[in-house]
């Protein structure tokens, strides 16, 4: 199968303006200080559940949700929050999700990022399908999503997020093929982050790169450096275009490391030491930041100000979210089936000060 591959001389990024490669590093900055809260947060035992950080993967959480144009679906795993933040929802709406309470999208009804945002049919809002914890199962659900909109006569592409472990799926084979054989646009993001839980990679598939996995579907597919924030842009902007253009899904594998435990309750003691050393170097951030300034785009002073924005935009968001209350316990039964519509999901949407 031939690689989703930009002509080297013209990669998409190469056309971003600078106030949209400014506004990469501060969808990614966002992330990792919107995490950093939440982590605190959690010591504080003000997080209900789990706390699933995406400490060095936040650049491919971002690149790729950013590929999309603004209609277009996205179907994040529990760690892809930067692809939530990118598509426009408000820290203290994942504030208040992970604490439960009653202002969240679910009304304190679930946790973390599970939650979704699916706009009128002919609205311009981009689809937001909350994760699935069966792991796979995004990848028919999205195929579904774009297949919807097909026959309906407003297509959208569709992306989502696979991690390592999620490969080794029924579902994901079965979402995988129906994407190939109908030719939907869908965009597969398949994150080769060297765990799954503590499973290490080479426990989880006998071939080489992640991507190859396309193969059986017969589907385009390229493997990028996941932490080179514009690699996976460029990667994913190429397979968003030909969806778009109707050829067909595809896959792009990310080379990445899961800087973190599974979980913030994880101490990761099965992680060999080696393997963090030497991708504590490979920040996608640092390493984002620094190509900025070298290349001329903004100054140390310009990209320090942003990383203070960020700081403090995720603080105040998140004491908007610990000030609210908590649901009242009596309402706990409402809105929890269908027939019992107690309240609309409604999601407020924002962009960024780098927006035009
Ligand atoms: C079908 C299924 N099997 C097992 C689990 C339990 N589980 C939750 S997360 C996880 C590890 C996922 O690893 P990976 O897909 O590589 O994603 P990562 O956590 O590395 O981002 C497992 C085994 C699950 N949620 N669904
Ligand atoms: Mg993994």
């Amino acid at each position: 199968m031939p690689p989703v591959t930009a002509p080297a001389a013209e990669r998409p990024s190469d056309t971003l303006p600078r106030n949209q490669l400014l506004e990469l590093y501060y969808y990614v900055r966002l992330t990792r200080d919107v995490e950093e809260r939440l982590a605190i947060l959690y010591r504080q035992s003000k997080v209900v559940g789990g706390l699933y950080r995406s400490l060095g993967q936040e650049g491919e959480s971002v690149a790729a949700a950013y590929a999309l144009d603004r209609r277009d679906v996205v179907a994040p795993l529990i760690r892809n929050l930067g692809a939530i933040l990118t598509r426009g929802v408000r820290p203290r709406d994942l504030f208040a999700q992970y604490m439960a309470k009653a202002t969240s999208p679910t009304r304190g009804r679930d946790l973390n990022i599970h939650f979704s945002h699916i706009p009128p049919p002919d609205s311009d809002e981009p689809i937001i399908v909350g994760p699935i914890s069966m792991l796979g199962d995004l990848v028919p659900v999205v195929a579904g999503v774009t297949l919807g909109a097909r026959m309906q006569g407003r297509p959208r592409v569709g992306l989502t997020f696979v991690g390592d472990g999620a490969t080794s799926t029924g579902a994901f084979h079965e979402g995988m093929n129906l994407a190939a054989v109908l030719k939907l646009p869908v965009v597969v993001i398949a994150e080769d982050n060297k765990y799954a839980y503590s499973t290490p990679i080479e426990m989880q598939m006998a071939i080489e790169r992640i991507d190859q996995r396309a193969d059986a579907y017969g589907m385009p597919h390229q493997m990028v450096d996941g932490n080179d924030v514009l690699a996976v842009y460029d990667a994913a902007k190429c397979a968003v275009d030909e969806a778009r253009a109707g050829r067909g899904p595809s896959l792009v594998g990310v080379d990445t490391m899961r800087m973190k435990g599974h979980a913030e309750h994880d101490d990761m003691r099965y992680v060999r030491p080696d393997l963090l050393e030497r991708w504590k170097t490979q920040d996608p951030i640092a390493r984002y930041r620094a190509w900025l300034v070298e290349h001329g785009h903004a100054s140390e002073r310009e990209v320090d100000d942003i990383a203070q924005m960020t700081a403090r935009y995720a603080e105040q968001e998140a004491r908007v979210a610990e000030e609210a209350p908590l649901p009242d316990p009596a309402t706990a039964a409402r809105g929890v089936y269908a027939a019992d519509a107690w309240f609309e999901p409604r999601l407020e949407l924002v962009k960024s000060p780098f927006s035009e």
